[in-house]
């Protein structure tokens, strides 16, 4: 198996990122019962394959990120995913948190569960083919706790240590939400309160940071904020905290799309990667790991009739081909400069 730098670096390599495809079971029931799909294990598959199978797909995504029950699954035709990923030039990846639950004395805080038994589990996804791994740890701008910053960065850490012992790669999502009315400003501030935290604790735990992704958040406004930033100042804000907080030893950041439009999301990356590039090379390649960005188009398309399958995988390949555009350089933004 290649070295976990190498596979961090392939990742992020040039013109490409990553696939987010990894929604748990309840999440992903529920955007299928919203796109008019009755939820089930073989309508879960059929979407999933359907999103894995986009022709040229490879072209823009190096890796897709799946949930437990879909590396357990195997396509329509009897392959694993994880061999049929393998097997269409994209790496196959796994989500291994167990999801969020509140913490106490934190003012309504959360942590991400999943430590206990991950050693095991890890084996296990090598096995069906995972050579990358993710965790998410959530947090919100307008009520941060140090207690929520301190448990999820240790958690994170542990994680990577453990994925990293494994021979896997660990992307490292501590994601601060974009919901509320808060303003850039807010976000910046606690974005970079937790990166500073997260990347402590992944240097005391022993994590090679050049065997990791980064994933994390835009710097962006709150949702319901009046006074939403536009790319250049999004750009402008989130490569000041990177650069604050983030050890050029880091191969690559790949970015959330957290909620985010394909074109918005598009156009902040583009922006992000112009301001960049202006300021010399950056020490770490800047791509995305969107979820939603990139395949709430083709679920509403698809809405489970097998005829529409086509029409909904143009729509996953246009998405990825403007966030591969969009990680590539200088290109021109489609949403205001
Ligand atoms: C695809 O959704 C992922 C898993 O969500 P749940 O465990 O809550 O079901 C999620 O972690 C996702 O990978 C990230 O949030 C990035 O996706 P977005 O849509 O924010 O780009």
């Amino acid at each position: 198996m290649l070295g976990l730098d190498k596979v961090a670096t392939a990742l992020v390599a040039p013109g490409k990122g990553i696939l987010a495809a990894d929604e748990s079971i309840a999440t992903m029931s529920k955007r299928l019962e919203t796109a008019g799909v009755t939820p089930s294990a073989d309508t879960r598959r059929d979407y999933r394959q359907l999103l894995l199978t986009t022709p040229g797909l490879d072209s823009w995504v190096s890796g897709i990120i799946l949930c437990d029950e879909t590396l357990g699954q195997d396509l329509s035709d009897g392959t694993p995913f994880g061999e049929a990923a393998t097997a269409l030039g994209i790496m196959a990846g796994i989500k291994v948190d167990k999801g969020v639950t509140s913490l106490p004395f934190s003012d309504g805080g959360f942590v991400t569960e999943g430590l206990d038994g991950l050693r095991g589990r890890l084996d296990a996804y090598r096995e069906r083919g995972a050579v990358f791994a993710k965790w998410r740890a959530v947090l919100n701008p307008a009520s941060l706790h140090w207690r929520t910053v301190h448990a999820n960065a240790h958690a994170l850490a542990r994680y990577a240590a453990l994925c990293q012992a494994a021979g896997i790669v660990p992307i490292v999502e501590p994601e601060v939400l974009m919901d509320g009315s808060h303003g850039i400003a807010v976000c910046q501030a606690a974005t970079t309160t937790v990166l500073a935290a997260v990347f402590g604790e992944l240097d005391a735990m022993g994590v090679d940071p050049r065997g990791i992704v980064l994933k994390p958040n835009m710097i962006i406004s709150g949702t319901e904020s009046e006074d939403q930033a536009r790319p250049a100042e999004v750009a402008r804000d989130t490569l000041q905290v990177l650069t604050a907080t983030v050890p050029p030893a880091v191969p690559g950041i790949a970015f959330l799309s957290g909620g985010q439009s394909n074109e918005q999301a598009c156009a902040n990356l583009a922006a992000i990667n112009a301001q960049a590039a202006a300021g010399g090379t950056p020490p770490w390649r800047l791509t995305f790991s969107f979820g939603r960005a990139l395949v709430s188009d083709a679920l509403r398309a698809w809405h489970g009739v097998a005829a529409s399958a086509a029409d909904a995988q143009d729509k996953l390949a246009a998405n990825c081909r403007r966030a591969s555009e969009a990680s590539k350089g200088p290109v021109t933004a489609a949403v205001g400069a």
